[in-house]
């Protein structure tokens, strides 16, 4: 009796305290000079993860401007050293796990239940500048090969918005590959283990069973070091065909496209966020997984949407100029808080032009929203800058409200109109131009808005403007908005052509007939062939010959050509991720919240049109080389949802790499 008492009673209270002093002392933690900079509570990557950091920094770098080794965990002449040293054991759980990550410097006033790593800096001293790690590039920037300048680890601390973590003198370095290291060996199994060797007892941990149930199985842990089970970096580079061109005509550059979830938005939308705990919600916890990931990648260009501005100027801009940004930022009109940014490496690419986008148009009634986005025209920077043609870079967000895709349409308008300007500037250079397309574009892939990019142009003639983005399906209402010509008023100046008119051109526009609502014979035969035409009613009875008429294309080309009713832009545009992975043929998504997953992110890039057979256009074009994957809704329910402990938006991250060939020598005229 009394030892069943004891049992039933005492176990579980021995089991509570073991697993309060576990969630204490579980979680590593980063000092950067001195302070605490990573309290263990955000994501950890794994083994995986790092490994492909790391093959994401060696290969491939055919470049001269490229940090050729950020491998220093790999490198024989690395940057750092690593030896753990295990100075307390308090629960039998793995050492690591609970490693604090401090520098043979620090002094002792740290806390005494974590154990300690020692890194030990070895022959930065010999290698070039920006040879060594990630952290020792930034000491180098401050001539300075011993102590960092502070402001990185403030901006990590959030120290503009006021920090809180405490102080740990003496630590000179932040090294995020440290942390990486650490946490390759944080992923212990917690349950049944079992020594496989001598002096190996310390590995034997005791069993996870919830009492008084019983379970055969080991019960599910939460593992923050999964994040890199997920994502695998996918590898074109050589299946491409003909990319097997000479590395030094080859520039390769990586461009990420990130909506960060801004921080008042997820406030003001707590809704679409019932699955997440509290804590994956804090924005300080978000920001360091954010810049993690961003540190981890370092692309070459990031754009990101929904970027808080205050966040941006007091946190991140600072960490990202340390890093070797340059960052372009622009708020949205009207009383949001938050933008899109684009951040170059100035190592990488030089700025030739740069256009920031409202896309609220008070003389126009249609653009009345207060989305943006930013235009840049970049100089790649190698030793064979002159024969590269500059890539323009655009990022935007467009309006979210599934019912509006006029406003997208117009909004996506502007954006086309204002690149073509940039390669009009190149044109008269003499230069050609690539282009990249990143962004929110809240549509759906093969949306009519998707396949206007993708395609080049969009018959819109009678198309309900719901259908435009494919986010939701209001085919129930009785009334729908349709989109007929002209989409917006000529006052905008911008031609169906997406090309920003001159000014006779719009003098002109203006006596085009239009078809709004007019019930002519000729407009209902217009009718016949509109794409709402042609989306079959789900109970719609099939009678061959009558309801089973799909349109001729060469009806719908003479249609198109005799009316209109046509959207074109004259890009060649290629999306960098398909909407169903690879593996498994399930559907990619880039976003997820509590009212579903879909992918609505981008990245386009300019390809080489098919079945062009001129000279300048075979010259031209960017290939795709790599991309990180996307997942699935299913893996991402498996993490519980947008935003988790490993990726910390209701977005993923879009990572692309490109190759930027240099051209043909009657292309390659100076600017
Ligand atoms: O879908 V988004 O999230 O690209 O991740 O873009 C918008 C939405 C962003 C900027 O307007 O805010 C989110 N329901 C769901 N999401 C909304 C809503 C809404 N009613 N309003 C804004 N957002």
């Amino acid at each position: 009796m009394i030892a069943s008492v004891m049992f039933y009673a005492l176990y579980p209270l021995s089991r509570f305290i073991g697993r309060l002093s576990e969630l204490w002392c579980k979680a590593p933690s980063v000092y950067v000079n001195g302070k605490e900079v990573w309290d263990g509570g955000g994501a950890v990557s794994g083994p995986q993860q790092t490994g492909l950091s790391l093959q994401w920094h060696s290969a491939g770098d055919t470049d001269t401007g490229r940090d050729p080794d950020h491998t220093e965990t790999e490198s024989p002449q690395g940057a750092l050293e690593i030896a753990c040293m295990e100075t307390s054991v308090n629960d039998g759980r793995a050492d690591d796990e609970k490693a604090a990550l401090v520098l043979e410097e620090e002094t002792d006033d740290r806390d005494p239940v974590m154990n300690e790593c020692v890194f030990t800096r070895t022959e930065c001293e010999s290698q070039s500048e920006h040879s060594c790690a990630h952290a020792v590039e930034i000491d180098a920037a401050h001539d300075d090969d011993r102590v960092m300048d502070s402001s990185l680890s403030d901006m990590f601390l959030g120290s503009g918005s006021g920090s809180e973590a405490p102080l740990h003198a003496g630590c000179p370095v932040f090294d995020l590959a440290a942390l990486l290291a650490d946490s390759q060996t944080a992923a212990e199994p917690f349950g049944w283990h079992f020594p496989t060797g001598l002096g190996l007892s310390q590995m034997c941990y005791r069993p996870y069973v919830q009492f008084p149930a019983v379970s055969y199985y080991p019960a599910f842990q939460d593992s923050d070091s999964i994040e890199v089970t997920w994502r695998v970096w996918e590898d074109f580079s050589e299946s491409r065909t003909g990319a097997c061109v000479d590395a030094a005509d080859a520039f390769d550059f990586s461009i990420m496209s990130y909506n960060i979830l801004a921080q008042d938005l997820l406030e003001a939308n707590p809704d679409l966020y019932t699955h997440c705990p509290e804590e994956v919600l804090a924005w300080d916890a978000r920001l360091r997984t954010i810049l993690k990931e961003l540190q981890i990648w370092q692309p070459d260009v990031i754009c990101l949407q929904e970027v808080q501005e205050d966040h941006f100027h007091k946190q991140m801009c600072p960490v990202l100029t340390e890093m070797g940004y340059t960052c372009i930022y622009k708020r949205r009109t009207g009383s949001k808080t938050d933008g899109c940014a684009v951040c170059y490496r100035i190592e990488r690419f030089t700025q030739l032009s740069v256009k920031l986008l409202e896309f609220r148009r008070p003389e126009c009634e249609l653009l009345d929203r207060d989305n943006v986005g930013i235009v840049l025209l970049l100089q790649p920077l190698s030793a064979q800058s002159a024969a590269l043609s500059p890539v323009c870079v655009a990022n935007t967000h467009l309006l979210f409200n599934p019912r509006r895709g006029d406003v997208k349409l117009a909004q996506m308008a502007i954006v086309f109109a204002e690149i073509d300007v940039m390669i009009q500037k190149c044109r008269s250079a003499g230069r050609r131009c690539e282009v990249v397309l990143c962004g929110d574009f809240n549509a759906l892939p093969n949306s009519p808005l998707w396949r206007f990019i993708s395609s080049g142009q969009l018959y819109y003639h009678g198309l309900p403007t719901w259908m435009v983005s494919g986010q939701t399906d209001l085919s129930h209402k009785v009334h729908h908005a349709r989109l007929f010509a002209p989409l917006w008023p000529s006052s905008l100046g911008v031609s169906d052509r997406c090309q920003y008119k001159s000014e006779s051109q719009t003098a002109a526009s203006g006596i085009f007939p239009v078809y709004n609502r007019q019930y002519s014979h000729e407009s209902m035969l217009q009718l016949r062939y509109c794409p709402a035409a042609c989306v079959r009613p789900a109970d719609l009875e099939l009678i061959p010959g009558v309801t089973d008429k799909t349109p001729d294309p060469e009806d719908m080309d003479m249609f198109s050509r005799r009316f209109g009713h046509t959207l074109h832009h004259s890009l060649s545009l290629a999306s960098a991720y398909s909407e169903v992975r690879p593996d498994t043929q399930t559907p990619a998504v880039s976003t997820l919240n509590s009212d579903g997953a879909a992918m609505v992110d981008y990245i386009f890039y300019s390809t080489q049109r098919s079945g062009s057979a001129g000279e300048e256009e075979s010259a031209g074009g960017l290939q795709m080389l790599g991309r990180l994957s996307l997942l699935s809704e299913a893996d991402l329910w498996s993490l519980k949802g947008l935003p988790n402990q490993t990726f910390p938006s209701d977005h993923l991250s879009l990572l692309v790499k490109l190759q930027l060939r240099s051209l043909s020598h009657s292309d390659s005229r100076l600017v």
